[in-house]
């Protein structure tokens, strides 16, 4: 059965793009994101990202992982969970949840702070 590799560049729904490097040994990865969409007059730099594969005994090829892009044109964050599958094209695809916490002045904005959504990822190379 083929298995769904992290490791290259994805584009997602956006229009997003972005670089995962090696996963390595402890299933750690870096990479960097572009993103497509911003909601602010800062212009849109490339930012950071760290994540966490899953590598449980008998992998079984379509791993869960996670991972967080910590903007560099902003005080705000923002984490990623997903799974890597290979879809009935035989092609692989990552189905993504995300939380972006924005910084907010007061305790008294915290519930307004968290934004959440979904994201598909499909390899460009
Ligand atoms: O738009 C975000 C931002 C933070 C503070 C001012 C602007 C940063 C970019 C987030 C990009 C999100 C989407 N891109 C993508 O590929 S991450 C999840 C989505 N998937 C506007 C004002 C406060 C928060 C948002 Fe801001």
């Amino acid at each position: 059965v083929k298995k769904c590799s992290l490791s290259g560049s994805w584009v997602n729904d956006l229009g997003s793009n972005m670089t995962i490097g090696a996963v390595n040994g402890d299933g750690n990865f870096e990479g960097s994101y572009h993103t497509a969409v911003s909601a602010s007059p800062n212009e849109i730099k490339v930012s950071p990202l760290q994540g966490s594969m899953q590598r449980g005994t008998n992998q079984k090829g379509q791993p869960t992982f996670g991972f967080t892009v910590n903007w560099s044109f902003s005080d705000s964050i923002t984490v990623f969970t997903g799974q890597c599958f290979v879809d009935n094209d035989g092609k692989e695809v990552l189905k993504t949840m995300w939380l972006l916490r924005s910084r907010v002045e007061s305790i008294n904005n915290d519930w307004k702070a968290t934004r959440a959504g979904r994201n598909t990822f499909i390899r460009t190379g």
